[in-house]
């Protein structure tokens, strides 16, 4: 597993405090949701608690806008280091008129988002894979120099639409990353019950391409690999597979109970290697965040979020008769 002891490289303090900064906002946007939909406000809530390094990270390694982002429903982290406001996350979890994905029509948490370039997902597992595979294949068509991502657990790796995205990749040397966020989890069952390998990172051998086990709580780590995967990447040189060790503290989804199948000291454990404690450390540590400037980051987040929710939680829902546009054959 590679766990990079990065030197933080001199003039690149803002690009991290404003990586910490989007880490620490997406953790106050996901236990939000999460807190909504106990309070009954939301009726669906799914988040990335515990994610951020590996979305975070990863998400600052990409040329937003030109390159091709396929997220998968726990990548809040993704969406807010793309700079999509918690405000317009939030309007697709109320299911308001003013979604930007889908006008409250999707399940909160599958964002499309054009301008960005993030191509929107079905709920069924693994299925982005392939477009990821179809898009880059495009873009290597056209000659054009972007990357595209596309964002995945380790649970999607049982399905046949990751081997055969895979596979299709390596065949065409497709400028793809596979970004695999390996949390030892598909909803209740453990990994060892999924696969009898160690590390995802060993299935992209089997296709003739590159795959890395990182340290995925670890944002500069993953920050770095994911830079060098991506410029790889963009140089020609084929497809690459990321896996980004990591753990979720949240259940799966609000619909789920995860004290039926993990244990509270497994949790306990892994809270004491969370990634934001640990990018925080390591600033203060090198005299990049200062105790005073952290906490006005983290006063400043709590402010943002209980700002959108008001407003989101207080904007139109979508008029009743639009509730089957898209669905039906319209009169003309
Ligand atoms: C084809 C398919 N099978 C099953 C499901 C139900 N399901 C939704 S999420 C999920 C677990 C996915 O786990 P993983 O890929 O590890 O991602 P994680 O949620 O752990 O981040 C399952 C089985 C589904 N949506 N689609
Ligand atoms: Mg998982």
């Amino acid at each position: 597993m590679t766990t990079t002891d990065t030197r933080l490289e001199s003039g690149t303090s803002d690009l991290y405090l404003s990586m910490y900064r989007d880490m620490v906002r997406s953790r106050v946007l996901s236990d939000r949701m999460f807190a909504l939909n106990r309070q009954g406000r939301a009726a669906f809530a799914v988040t990335g608690q515990g994610h951020e390094a590996a979305q975070v990270g990863s998400a600052y390694a990409l040329t937003a806008g030109a390159d091709w982002v396929l997220p998968y429903y726990r990548d809040v982290g993704v969406l807010v280091a793309l700079g999509m406001k918690p405000y317009d996350i939030l309007l697709g979890l109320f299911a308001k008129a003013g979604d930007p994905t889908s006008g409250g029509r999707q399940m909160p948490c599958h964002w499309s988002w054009p301008e960005m370039r993030v191509v929107t997902r079905s709920s069924v597992i693994a299925a982005n894979l392939p477009h990821a595979a179809g898009i880059a294949y495009a873009s290597k068509l056209l000659g054009r120099g972007e990357v595209t991502i596309v964002y995945f657990g380790e649970g999607a790796t049982s399905e046949g639409d990751f081997h055969e995205a895979v596979n299709f990749a390596a065949i065409h040397q497709l400028p793809v990353v596979f970004f695999c966020e390996n949390n030892g989890y598909a909803i209740s069952e453990s990994q060892e019950k999924q696969m009898a390998i160690l590390h995802v990172a060993d299935r992209a051998r089997g296709y003739g391409i590159e795959g890395q086990t990182v340290d995925g709580n670890d944002a500069l780590t993953v920050l770095q690999t994911t830079r060098w995967v991506i410029e790889e990447c963009r140089r020609g040189l084929g497809p690459k597979l990321i896996e980004a060790k990591t753990y979720r503290y949240a259940p799966h989804t609000s619909s789920d109970d995860d004290r039926r199948y993990r244990t509270r000291a497994e949790l306990e454990e892994w809270t004491r290697k969370d990634p934001i404690d640990r990018l925080r450390n390591r600033l203060l540590a090198d005299g990049v965040l200062t105790p005073d400037a952290d906490g006005a980051i983290r006063a400043a987040a709590q402010r943002e979020i209980d700002e959108a929710v008001e407003a989101a939680e207080r904007a139109p829902d979508p008029p009743d008769d639009d509730a089957f546009r898209y669905v039906f054959a319209e009169d003309a």
